[in-house]
């Protein structure tokens, strides 16, 4: 079980057991590094962590299932068997349900449940699972990203999709959703997203947010020459503070300390 933490976001942080993702591919792709890299974020304050074993940023490869279960399935079952809290980041029906047997508490589904079996394994284990927006796949994407109003296509989406899966039997308050920040979007549709980030937090439906490390900072931050992926930190948490305002319940990110940190700081500020 998990139960998101009230009055204050959750703190997600992230575990990329792949080789090409695009900020910490390589780095945990050792299990024992990943499993290390885990109990560490834990330590350091996160909730819940957020393993996947398939990148997803633009141009990505796919990986076969096999493949993917050979890198998820034993990180998650060492964190579980230390009492981390594990969602599991794939796209996939077959790997959501091994490493919910494996112990990962929630399904996280950058394909918004589109792939097969992926809303009856969610509503069989009635696990929270995250509902994320993508426009066209990983590969196509960021090719010519068009909406004509991102801020209710994207909302109508995710909508469309909780309903869906609470038809097939999950329970509403398990539902999570996100706007998917740089999934089939431009600077433009990005920033757009995150201004109307209320109109998310609206729906009832936890809001999970992930921009770290995410191109769009880095092109709003360096303009013509684009900050590199290791100076977009405060970028990073000027967005989180916005969305914590907002009411955002989930924060994605790689930089759990200095997460931490924010979130308790706006959190006192709030509570005084
Ligand atoms: N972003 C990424 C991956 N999974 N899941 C949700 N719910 N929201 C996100 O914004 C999101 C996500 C991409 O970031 P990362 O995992 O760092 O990179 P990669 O996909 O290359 O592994």
């Amino acid at each position: 079980m998990f139960d998101l933490p009230v009055g204050r976001p959750a703190i997600m942080g992230i575990l990329n057991v792949t080789e090409d993702s695009f900020s910490d591919g390589g780095r945990h792709f050792d299990p024992e590094a990943a499993i290390a890299a885990g109990l560490r974020m834990r330590d350091e304050g996160a909730d819940l962590i957020d393993v996947g074993g398939e990148s997803t940023r633009p141009g990505a490869d796919p990986v076969p299932a096999a493949e993917e279960l050979r890198r998820v399935i034993p990180v998650i079952s060492a964190l579980s068997v230390q009492g981390v809290k594990v969602s599991i980041d794939t796209m996939k029906a077959e790997v959501a349900s091994a490493a919910l047997a494996a112990g990962a508490v929630v399904v996280n589904d950058v394909m918004g449940l589109r792939g097969p079996g992926m809303i009856e394994v969610v509503a069989a284990h009635q696990c929270p699972v995250c509902i994320m927006h993508m426009q066209g796949s990983p590969q196509t994407m960021q090719s010519a990203p068009h909406y004509d109003d991102v801020v209710r296509e994207v909302r109508a989406f995710l909508l469309r999709q909780a309903a869906v899966v609470e038809e097939a039997g999950l329970q509403a308050e398990r539902v999570w959703i996100d706007p998917g920040i740089g999934f089939g979007k431009t600077v433009e549709h990005n920033l757009k997203l995150l201004n109307g980030l209320g109109k998310f937090v609206a729906t009832s439906y936890p809001v999970l947010l992930g921009v770290s490390r995410k191109s769009f900072i880095g092109r709003v931050l360096g303009g013509e020459e684009p900050l590199p992926i290791e100076e977009r930190g405060e970028g990073a948490h000027a967005v989180h503070v916005w969305a914590q305002i907002q009411g955002v319940r989930v924060l994605r990110v790689h930089d759990v300390v200095a997460t931490v940190r924010t979130v308790r700081m706006i959190e006192a500020i709030a509570q005084a």
